[in-house]
């Protein structure tokens, strides 16, 4: 089912769910060649979400170091597929995503309140796939110390931010210990990007 969380932005509860597996086969196979590490901020924090990424996303592990080879992992079709279909429900038919980026949260992970602007198109949505643990997800307004919202986001559910919302300070709160069934320990949150 669907919910309109402000103007742009539309969760689609439990849009996976049988391709969950795949999904999450296919975040570890990417894990095996770019394994998940810390980004350092610009400001020298370690973040506590740990990140991989396939398609153009992969920059996120070479450059950091922990690659040896420049190898880039193609967007898997299972991913794309979804994806399409995810932003195509919410109105956008075009949408090409290039990049996938993988968030890992453990227990204690979060996430602070940031905006997403770096992707050259800011027309494009980007939308946002979770999977495991639940997470409380902040969302805010176009100013940093504008009032959150918060919105809980479960195992299947895919989040389009387009449109108004596209630019919205936005964080998620750390993360509770528990074992989910598919990803035990984990929260795993995908976001698929036209970055380039
Ligand atoms: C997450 N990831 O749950 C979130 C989901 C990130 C990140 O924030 O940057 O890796 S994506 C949420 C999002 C994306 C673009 C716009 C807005 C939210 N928004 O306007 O609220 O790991
Ligand atoms: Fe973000």
């Amino acid at each position: 089912w669907q919910e309109a969380l402000a103007p742009g932005a539309l969760i689609l509860r439990r849009f996976v769910q049988q391709d969950d597996l795949v999904l999450y086969q296919e975040i570890n196979r990417i894990a095996m060649q770019h394994p998940f590490i810390h980004r350092v901020t610009p400001g020298g924090f370690t973040m506590s979400a740990a990140m991989t990424g396939c398609g153009a996303a992969q920059w996120v592990s070479a450059r950091d170091g922990y690659l040896n080879t420049r190898e880039t992992i193609a967007l898997n079709q299972t991913f794309l597929d979804l994806a399409k279909r995810a932003a195509a429900t919410a109105g956008y038919a075009d949408f090409i995503p290039d990049s996938c980026l993988i968030n890992r949260y453990a227990v204690d992970s979060k996430m602070t309140l940031h905006q997403d602007k770096n992707e050259r198109d800011l027309t494009q949505p980007i939308v946002s796939i979770s999977l495991g643990l639940p997470a409380i997800f902040l969302f805010g307004g176009l100013m940093r110390s504008d009032k959150t919202a918060k919105v809980l986001l479960e195992h299947g559910d895919v989040v389009v931010w387009g449109g108004a919302s596209r630019l919205c300070f936005h964080g998620i709160l750390p993360i509770k210990a528990g074992i989910h069934p598919l990803t035990g320990p984990y929260r795993f949150n995908l976001t698929f990007r036209q970055a380039l």
